[in-house]
């Protein structure tokens, strides 16, 4: 059987297209599930957010039992969360950090990422379309590891 690609978002993303629109789009969090299962194909996607750090933790461990790849935006946990990151470096296979904006061209506070120092990649900036992208980046990923 297919293992599933396992996209996880962070806090506060499940606002996503209602507020703050000149960083982050108009686009909903339901737009941009829409979006990945589309880029996906016949790939089996679980698409999960939380606002709460131990479930993002509970699904990096299923992933790391079930899953091909991880593609994570872990908001702002992105910055502070060791937690995150020492889940993440169980995980076998490719891991793509994502951001909807380019966080380096933003306030300080959000440019020193956890996650990046175990992320296969890195994809910012590119608003809610990075997500399609990364989906895509993924496949490739893993056609590439067999
Ligand atoms: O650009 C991204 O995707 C971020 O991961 C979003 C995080 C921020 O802490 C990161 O630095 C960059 C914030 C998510 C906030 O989500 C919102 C969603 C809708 C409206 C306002 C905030």
């Amino acid at each position: 059987m297919t293992k599933p690609i396992y996209i996880l978002n962070g806090p506060n993303l499940n606002r996503l297209g209602k507020r703050e629109p000149e960083i982050y789009g108009r686009t909903t969090l339901a737009e941009v599930e829409a979006m990945c299962r589309e880029a996906a194909g016949d790939r089996p996607l679980r698409f999960h957010q939380s606002n709460a750090e131990h479930e993002i933790i509970g699904w990096i461990h299923e992933a790391t039992d079930e899953g091909a790849g991880i593609i994570i935006n872990p908001a702002a946990f992105t910055f502070t969360s060791i937690a995150i990151l020492d889940a993440l470096k169980m995980f076998p296979g490719p891991i793509i950090e994502l951001h909807i904006s380019n966080i380096h061209r933003r306030e300080a506070i959000y440019h020193n990422s956890l996650v990046s120092k175990t992320a296969t990649a890195v994809i910012a900036g590119l608003g809610a379309n990075g997500y399609g992208v990364a989906v895509g980046a993924m496949l490739t990923l893993l056609q590439t590891r067999g």
